[in-house]
């Protein structure tokens, strides 16, 4: 399966280090919004990425929470990210939400400040947007906060899931597009987890250094 789109979007990194988390073969055709709109929209009418071309689908896979599904259920129950039912799924779902909520309120934000002219921008929307992204990751911190407090490794238990790739995915980019927000100092439980899963190959592969 071949992932369209570049690393530097949280949404196309989240399907990225999922899918090197569980394991599934997978290419990247690293199309940029900025410059390869064209080529997007021939394979997305939304004109966005990420999207999934899958050998023997006869459409590509569009938006991050689809391709998650597609990825969980290749990856099957041992392996699958999101767990399947009951109180734990709820309690990853809720998170994913959060740290995706988040993402895109910071997408919009990075847009407004690089994309439209100064003398344009509307400030008290930018900082309705700044505050939607601060509150996203604040719950998160706290809940990252908690589970350190029981000795978790992750946020929801002793497992890697989809709320840690999604949450850590979402301040980096944070910290990445809009440091005002997220410098070294905020969110430090979340910023602790960040910093122990970016040692892990799936997140080095996929790291937004090299967007600097
Ligand atoms: N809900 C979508 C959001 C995808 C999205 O907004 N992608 C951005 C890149 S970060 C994009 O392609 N933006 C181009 C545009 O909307 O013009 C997902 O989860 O995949």
């Amino acid at each position: 399966m071949i992932v369209v789109g570049r690393d530097l979007s949280p949404f196309v990194r989240r399907v990225m280090v999922s899918l090197k988390l569980t394991g599934l073969p997978h290419e990247q055709k690293p199309l940029a919004t900025t410059t390869d709109m064209d080529k997007i929209r021939a394979i997305n009418p939304l004109a966005r990425v990420p999207c999934l071309l899958v050998e023997g689908e006869d459409q590509p896979l569009v938006d991050s929470w689809t391709i998650l599904d597609y990825i969980d259920e290749q990856a099957g129950p041992e392996k699958a990210l999101i767990p399947a039912k009951g109180r734990e799924r709820r309690a990853v779902l809720r998170l994913v939400a959060l740290a995706m909520g988040a993402a895109e309120k910071a997408v919009q934000s990075f847009y407004e400040r690089t994309r439209r002219p100064a003398e344009k921008q509307h400030k008290p929307w930018l900082d309705h947007l700044d505050g939607q992204v601060a509150g996203g990751l604040g719950e998160l911190d706290k809940v990252a906060a908690a589970a350190a407090a029981k000795g978790w490794p992750y946020l929801t238990g002793q497992r890697i899931t989809q709320a840690d790739v999604s949450a850590v995915v979402a301040l980096e980019f944070v910290r990445h597009t809009a440091p005002y927000l997220a410098g070294p100092e905020a969110f430090p439980a979340l910023g602790a987890l960040a910093a122990r899963l970016d040692e892990m190959p799936a997140f080095k592969a996929t790291s937004l250094e090299r967007f600097k």
